[in-house]
This record gives structure tokens, sequence and C-alpha cells, in this order.
């Protein structure tokens, strides 16, 4: 089971800071080429990976998610270069310059952001608290709440965090889309796992262009995280890089559909799978494995209370 809390954390990241140079148009990727290396030559990462571990440090930290703490913990680490959404960074300096989280989490909407910043750090919940039970769920909605209020936004989290949990417990495709379909409140989100089950079932080989069309490649979660879930299931008896090069070519928001997809894949497989041998290092990643190691050995204490 460790090594599946490694496999998700680093799916996620690795996701993440490989398919950053490929989001949005010519400007951010441009951008991204200049930006995206430390100094040491390792692969930066982006705001997917800096709000994920801001939750694991925070929860850590604290044993619970704290969302006065939380709020705090994602202001201090925002910083324009890791290319935060942009309502989210309105929202990030808004809260480091004193205003309560849920007076600015509806300051730039005012029924919240709906974009899928919330999704792409919720795999972090699913190594915090099992899924039956009730703090799970919480989990996610305090979590995601702090930046995006809006309904849609938290439905994709949680089918995200969903997903993650029961990749780490294995369970069969066919269960986790019923499971998805049951969880999903809204048609938007229901219509689309329908489809993505009918897909899977059938083994279609959708093409790119075709995942668009079905489900989305933008930063919405609604247009994201359904993406996401489809890929990490359809390429889970894959390579890692095969999923990472379907994504690159799917463009639009690549490093937060492979964030949430790497997370799916590497809490299935492992990060034995991973072959991190054959894959860039990224920066802190001995850190974001440490990490994931801690989650494991807390989740287990848990359990045995
Ligand atoms: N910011 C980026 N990438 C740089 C720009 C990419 C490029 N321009 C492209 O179009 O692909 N990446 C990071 O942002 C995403 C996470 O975003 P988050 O945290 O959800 O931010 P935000 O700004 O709240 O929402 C994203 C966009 O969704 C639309 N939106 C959201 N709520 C809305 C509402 N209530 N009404 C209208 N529009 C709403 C807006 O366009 C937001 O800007 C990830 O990709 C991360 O990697
Ligand atoms: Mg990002
Ligand atoms: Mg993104």
């Amino acid at each position: 089971m460790e090594d599946k809390f490694i496999g998700c954390f680093l799916g996620l990241a690795l996701g993440d800071a490989m398919c950053a140079p490929y989001e949005g148009g010519v400007a951010e990727r441009f951008l991204w080429r200049m930006i995206g290396r430390t100094k040491a030559g390792e692969l930066r990462f982006t705001d997917d990976t800096q709000m994920a571990l801001d939750i694991a440090r925070s929860f850590l930290r604290d044993g619970e998610i704290n969302q006065d703490k939380l709020a705090r913990e994602f202001s201090e680490s925002y910083k324009w270069s890791r290319g935060y959404g942009p309502g989210a960074g309105k929202i990030l300096k808004k809260i480091r310059r004193g205003l309560p989280w849920n007076q600015a989490n509806i300051s730039v909407y005012k029924d919240g952001s709906f974009g899928n910043g919330a999704a792409m750090r919720a795999p972090i919940l699913a190594m915090c608290f099992m899924p039956s039970s009730p703090e799970f769920k919480q989990g996610v909605i305090r979590s995601s709440e702090i930046t995006h209020a809006h309904a849609l936004a938290i439905e994709g989290a949680l089918l995200v965090a969903y997903s993650v949990s029961h990749a780490l417990s294995d369970m069969p495709d066919s269960e986790l889309c019923r499971y998805l379909i049951e969880c999903a409140d809204s048609e938007i989100f229901r219509s689309k796992l329908q489809l993505c089950r009918q897909h899977l079932q059938n083994k279609t080989e959708l093409k790119s262009n075709d995942v668009k069309k079905a489900f989305g490649n933008g930063m919405t979660a609604k247009g994201s995280c359904v993406t996401a879930i489809y890929l990490a299931i359809r390429f889970r008896d894959k390579p890692f890089m095969d999923l990472l090069s379907f994504i690159k070519k799917l463009g639009g928001d690549t490093d937060t559909i492979a964030a949430m997809a790497g997370a799916i894949w590497g809490a299935s497989n492992g990060a034995k799978r991973l072959q991190l041998e054959d894959l860039p290092r990224i920066e802190m990643q001995n850190e974001i494995q440490k990490i994931a190691i801690k989650l494991h050995a807390t989740m287990n204490l848990d359990k045995n209370k």
C-alpha cells in the first residue's frame, strides 16, 4: 500500500511537471519553457503540486483539514511563477492581505469559481481519510471551498478524490464507474460519467479530438475531471508515459489533466510501475516521496485506533 501512496503523489507531481510545458496557448508554453526548470535542471512543478503539498503538510501538522490554517498555507505558498489560475491567484493574494477565506472565495465570481483548481489537489484527501468515513467528504469539501465555492468545482474534486481512493483499494472499473455515477449531483457530471462508462466498457479507442469533444480539455472542473478519470482508467494497464503522451496531444489544460489522471494511475499501479529511472527528475521529488510515506503511516495509525 505504501508504494501506491508514493505512486499517487509522484504520479500527480510528474504529470503536472512533465505536461506543464504543453499547457494552454503559445504564450503560456513559451513562458513555461523559460521558467520550467530549476537551476539544477530538475523539472519545476506548478500550482497543482504546490497546493497538493500544502494540503498534505497542513493535514500532517494539524491532523485535520482546518480551513483557516489551510487558507494561510495556500496563501503563503502562492507565487505567480507556479502558474495559478487567474481567479485563484487573486483570491490567494486577498487572503494573504487578511481577507477571511470565506469572503475571498466569492470575491472574484459571486457564486465562486468552477475551475478545476480544487480537483487538481483533491487526490491528497484520498491519502488522508478512508473513503467510507464522514471525514472524507468533509475533508474534500473543506479543502476545496477555500478557493472554489462553486458546487461544480467541489463535485469535480469529490469525483477525483473518490477515483483515487478506489484506485488505492483496487476497485474494479465497472464498480468505480457505477459508484461515481451514483455520487454525481449534477446532470453534466452524470451524463459525462455515463459516457465514460460506455466507452470504457466498449473499449473504444477514442482519438484525442474525440476525447476533447466528449469530455473537454479546459480549465473548468466539468471540462476536465471526467477526462482525467476516463484516461487514467483507459491507460491503467499501459505505461505511464503513454498516458502522458496522449494528454500532451490532447492539449488545453495538460498539466492539470495529467496531475489528476497521474494520481489515479499511480494509486492503481504504485511507484514501481512509474519506472522513475526512465523519467526526468522533478524538484522536491524526495520530499514528495517522504510526505506520501508519512500520509500512509498516518492513515494506518488512524485505522488501528
Ligand atoms: N492558470 C493556469 N494556466 C495558465 C493559463 C492557461 C491557458 N490560458 C488556458 O486557457 O488553458 N493553470 C492553473 O489554473 C487551473 C486551475 O484554475 P483554478 O484554480 O480553478 O482557477 P480559476 O481562475 O478560479 O478558474 C479557472 C478558469 O475557469 C473559469 N471560471 C471559473 N469559475 C468561473 C465562474 N464562476 N464564472 C466564469 N468563469 C469561471 C475562468 O476562465 C477561470 O479563469 C489549472 O489549469 C492550473 O494548472
Ligand atoms: Mg498548473
Ligand atoms: Mg493546469
